[in-house]
């Protein structure tokens, strides 16, 4: 009897710390270029701030034309204590739309994504 009321009382407190972190999982909270913005030339990098530490080596983003054509990019890098990813975009973006694709992994262990777009003004 109280073993299982011990094993109880652990599970409970395993499900309270669980909620906990799930508040925490990193999410985008910020952007250059920012979601549905017009830049007026091809940016040099996109970054993305998120609300908690990332782990880079999980943690990335992709980035597409609007026709799906996928634009290469340099190596991401983190800065500003880990919440900032940066992604160098060595190729001179064309006029048009773009979706940037991200796939992150915070360092308390959960996988977020998601998705913004901008367009590089004619
Ligand atoms: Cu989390």
């Amino acid at each position: 009897m109280f073993k299982t009321s011990k094993l109880l009382t652990a599970s409970f407190i395993v499900m309270i710390s669980a909620a906990g972190q799930a508040s925490a999982h990193a999410h985008l909270t910020s952007s250059v270029p920012a979601d549905k913005s017009i830049v007026q030339a091809s940016p040099a990098a996109v970054a993305l701030n998120f609300s908690e530490e990332l782990n880079i080596r999980f943690s990335g983003a992709t980035i597409a034309g609007t026709d799906g054509k996928r634009i290469s990019t340099g190596d991401a890098k983190l800065s500003d204590g880990g919440k900032t990813l940066t992604v160098p975009l060595p190729e001179t973006l064309d006029a048009g739309g773009y979706v940037v694709e991200w796939r992150v992994l915070s360092t308390d262990g959960h996988k977020t994504k998601g998705s913004y777009g901008f367009t590089v003004k004619p």
